[in-house]
Formats: C-alpha cells, sequence, structure tokens
C-alpha cells in the first residue's frame, strides 16, 4: 500500500517548527524527523538492504543462521567481520523463557526501537516489526493511552517505554536470576536516553551535504513517487538542516561532532579497558549505546566518529555480538 509522505508531511512539520514549544519527547521537530527520516512504511522495501540500519543481511530466521554477510556497502572489511565474529557471540536464551510472539511497533531509525531491537537480536528473540507511520499513527491507533514508539507486544502483552521495554524482557527471559542492576550499568543507561540520544539529529542534519545524505536514504527506501522522491529528498534535507540548528541550541550544543567524539571518549573512558562495559559481554547499557548509535553508524556522522575516536573497536566488537538482526517476516 503506497503512502503519501511526501511534502505534504514535511511542511506540516515545518510550519510546526517555527511555532514550536519548548521540545519535548513529542514535539514537532521530532514529528519531522520521524515523518522525514523514519517513514519507510513499504511493503516493498527492505529494511535491512541498506547501511543506515545496519550493515547486515537477514531476511528470514533461516537466512539470518548464514547471514553473516557484510551487506552494508560501506567501509567494511569481510576480513575484520569474520575475525570478530569469531571472538564474540549472541547470548540465546532458554528455549523455555523465550517469548513466542513478539511484535516492534516502531520507526525504523528511532533511536528508542534501536535500543530494544539491540536487546532483541543480542538474545536472539525473533520479532516482528511494524513499521509505524508516524503521521496518521494508524497502525498503532489500538493503543489509546500510549501513541510513541516503540511498543512491544510479547505473548499479548503491551510494553511500552524502551528501557522499561528492557526490564521487562530482561526479567522475562532470565526468571531465576534476581536482576539486580549494578549502579555503572544504570548510571550508563540514562546517560544514554539524557545526552546521547540528543547529539544524534545535529549531527546527521549539521550541513546540506549530510542532512541530503540522510534523505537519500529516507526517499529511497520510503514509499514515493519519482517526483515525490526527489521533492521530499530536498524539502525534508533542508527543513532538517534548520531544525537540527534548533535542537542545537535547545541542548547547548556548539560543535556537534566535537559533542559525538567527546561522547565517544568519554563511553570508551567508561570501558576503562573492558571490552564491553558488562565485561567480557555486553551489558544492557552496552546494548543501549549500540542501539542507539547502529542507525548512524554508516552516515558521514558515524564514520567520523569512528575515525576520530576510539570507540571503533567497541563498536566493531558489539556488532559481533549483537549479530544479525532477529527479526522474521510479519
Ligand atoms: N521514553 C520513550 C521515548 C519514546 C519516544 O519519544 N519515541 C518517539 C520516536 S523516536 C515518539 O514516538 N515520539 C512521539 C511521536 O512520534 O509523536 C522511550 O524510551 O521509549
Amino acid at each position: 500500500m503506497r503512502r503519501a509522505i511526501g511534502l505534504a508531511a514535511v511542511y506540516r512539520a515545518v510550519e510546526g517548527v517555527s511555532a514550536a514549544p519548548a521540545v519535548t519527547g513529542n514535539s514537532i521537530h521530532q514529528r519531522l524527523f520521524q515523518a522525514a527520516l523514519f517513514s519507510t512504511n513499504n511493503n516493498n522495501a527492505s529494511p535491512r538492504s541498506h547501511w543506515f540500519y545496519n550493515n547486515r543481511i537477514a531476511e528470514s530466521q533461516s537466512a539470518r543462521v548464514g547471514a553473516h554477510a557484510v551487506a552494508g556497502t560501506m567501509l567494511f572489511s569481510v576480513a575484520a567481520t569474520t575475525f570478530v565474529e569469531e571472538v564474540h557471540a549472541k547470548e540465546p536464551v532458554q528455549s523455555k523463557f523465550r517469548p513466542n510472539d513478539v511484535v516492534l511497533y516502531q520507526y525504523e531509525a528511532c533511536p528508542f526501537c534501536n535500543k530494544v531491537k539491540a536487546f532483541l537480536d543480542y538474545y536472539d528473540i525473533p520479532y516482528k516489526i511494524v513499521e509505524v507511520n508516524p503521521i496518521s499513527k494508524k497502525e498503532i491507533k489500538w493503543s489509546e493511552d500510549y501513541k510513541k514508539v516503540p511498543i512491544l507486544m510479547v505473548d499479548g502483552e503491551k510494553m511500552v517505554d524502551s528501557s522499561e521495554i528492557v526490564n521487562k524482557l530482561a526479567k522475562k527471559i532470565h526468571p531465576d536470576e534476581v536482576v539486580l542492576e549494578d549502579g555503572e550499568e544504570k548510571k550508563w543507561r540514562s546517560w544514554v536516553d539524557n545526552h546521547l540520544v540528543h547529539i544524534l539529529s545535529p549531527n546527521i542534519y549539521r550541513s546540506t551535504s549530510e542532512a541530503l545524505e540522510s534523505f537519500e536514504y529516507i526517499t529511497s527506501h520510503g514509499n514515493f513517487s519519482f517526483t515525490e522522491r526527489l521533492t521530499a529528498k530536498y524539502a525534508g534535507a533542508a527543513a532538517m538542516y534548520f531544525v537540527s540548528k534548533k535542537l542545537k541550541k535547545k541542548y547547548n550544543i556548539t560543535d556537534e561532532r566535537a559533542s559525538l567524539y567527546e561522547a565517544a571518549e568519554t563511553w570508551v573512558d567508561a570501558l576503562n579497558g573492558r571490552d564491553f562495559l558488562g565485561g567480557t559481554k555486553p551489558n544492557l547499557a552496552d546494548l543501549a549505546v549500540y542501539g542507539v548509535l547502529r542507525p548512524i553508524r554508516y552516515l558521514k556522522s558515524g564514520r567520523d566518529m569512528v575515525e576520530h575516536t576510539r570507540i571503533g573497536d567497541w563498536y566493531s566488537r558489539m556488532e559481533s555480538a549483537v549479530g544479525v538482526p532477529s527479526k522474521i517476516s510479519a
């Protein structure tokens, strides 16, 4: 089914920006970001065939097993991938504790949704995805009291709020363990939600060329006609370029890249020489940081981040540990 998320949505959102109230999780700039960037609800387009999502391919559960190929086309050597994958692995869940029916309502590039996906992928929990239209939100009409994404349905139970979802899932898959989250893990999970996520938009829309790079992806994977595609790409990129400047102010960011690099270095310092914050295996903080960075990793900002900071080794370890997505066809 074709959705019309072209210029109308973009213009509507831009108009809203000029009168935007204080930025909240529900604010208009986010709408624009979502309307433009996240609206890839396209039954024909594979969300995993592009570098923006992840650099791996897995079209089905069976394909997952053998799909340790690098699909992203960008800057990733097969040799390096093969090497790191031998070192780390997913953390499968005992089958009796693995949820049977998991459905994620999401926007493809939403950082909060990607946090949940990183968890599901790492624990190899199969899940279906329902891409939500950020304008109409018709796919989550049934959720009367909660209108954000992610929403996760787990064997009929509705879960909301990414950190809560992860907490609940962690309990579900390890019911025999008293999960005592250590202070460090908790601290860094909050850092992701309160600091790291705010640095992302100003970076991926930092310059007109970067905004265009981001929208190149959006428009080639969204459900646009040729003309819509052409116009939406330029209008969306221009709009988000300006929105990102507002975000910079709101979060007191003077130099977007410096903030991104600083965050990456801060995270590497937190690792303190360990492979992961969790030690020899990723913990929930590792999964959260990885989850929110995954959509930007192969954009210019993510490439710069890896080139100019020490985060690359940890990122590669995480890429191997989390492995290919455990998404299955809806
Ligand atoms: N605290 C929530 C934040 C979720 C959130 O803000 N999601 C955004 C998408 S990235 C959203 O749905 N915004 C509301 C909207 O689209 O109207 C979480 O961690 O899940």
